[in-house]
């Protein structure tokens, strides 16, 4: 295996989030195979490679210098970079019998931040059951119903949609489940105080939080 120096790292990273954010899939895939062939930690790839890629486009986009099309490309080529890294995070098989429903409530199509959770759910050894975006309450409630789950996961990056993740609550109450499952609540816009607020069990600021809250909240049951 092929040692490399902080240095040699450092730069590493730099390619990996400069291929992110020009959308080049080939390279970001390309990169992070070089980075698992050295032996990185690939928790550190996500994060000083894969997020600091994203929260550059993010702040590009925020002030304009970025558009939309340019957006869905790092999407794109972060997605690519993750399907290889997954393999390869840290496995446990603590939680292989629990069951997580995630998703992106109704009126949100943002997904990258709830992929990345799923993806650390699973690799935490949960198995994960993702309805992907724009869900609407009434398909929670059903999929916890039929996949018995012990969490619900509900993502959202837009203010406008945070609402919903209330709505979900209220659906989970009004079908008589919501005692049967943990929820938890996540994405930019959200936080403690708001998750309180709408009765959520949990928040986690990031996917590797993420991870630990669900594993403290099914300790409690
Ligand atoms: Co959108 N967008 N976007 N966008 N977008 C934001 C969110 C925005 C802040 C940008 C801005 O204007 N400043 C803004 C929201 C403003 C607001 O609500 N106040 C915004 C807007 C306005 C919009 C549109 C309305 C733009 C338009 O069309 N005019 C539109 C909405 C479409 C819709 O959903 N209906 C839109 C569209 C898009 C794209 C399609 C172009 C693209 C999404 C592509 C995709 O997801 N497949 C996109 C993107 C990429 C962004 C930004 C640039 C980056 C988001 C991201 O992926 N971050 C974003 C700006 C920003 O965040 N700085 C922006 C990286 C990701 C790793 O982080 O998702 O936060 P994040 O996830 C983290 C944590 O939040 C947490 O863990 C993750 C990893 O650590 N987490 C959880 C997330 N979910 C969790 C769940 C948990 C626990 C933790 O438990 C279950």
């Amino acid at each position: 295996m092929l040692k490399f120096s902080r240095l040699r790292k450092t730069k590493m990273l730099e390619e990996l989030k400069q291929a992110v954010i020009k959308g080049d899939c080939e390279k970001a895939a390309e990169w992070t195979r070089k980075f698992l062939n050295r032996g990185a930690d690939p928790l550190t790839v996500m994060r000083g490679g894969l997020i600091a890629a994203m929260d550059s486009v993010g702040e590009g986009f925020e002030t304009g210098a970025v558009f939309i099309p340019e957006v869905l490309l790092a999407a794109r080529a972060m997605n690519k970079a993750i399907e290889v890294l997954a393999p390869h995070l840290p496995k446990s098989d603590v939680g292989k019998e629990v069951k997580v429903v995630l998703g992106t409530v109704k009126g949100d199509m943002h997904d990258i931040g709830k992929n990345m959770v799923g993806v650390m759910l699973k690799a935490a050894g949960f198995s994960v059951v993702d309805l992907g975006v724009n869900v609407p309450e009434e398909r929670f409630v059903e999929e916890v119903i039929r996949e018995n789950a012990s969490v619900l996961g509900l993502s959202t990056l837009l203010t406008t949609t945070m609402p919903y993740m209330k709505r979900v609550i209220e659906a989970l109450e009004d079908a008589g489940i919501r005692s049967r499952v943990k929820v938890v609540v996540g994405g930019a816009p959200v936080n403690e105080a708001f998750a309180r607020e709408i009765g959520a069990d949990g928040y986690a600021p990031d996917a590797g939080s993420a991870v630990r809250l669900v594993r403290e909240l099914l300790k409690e049951v």
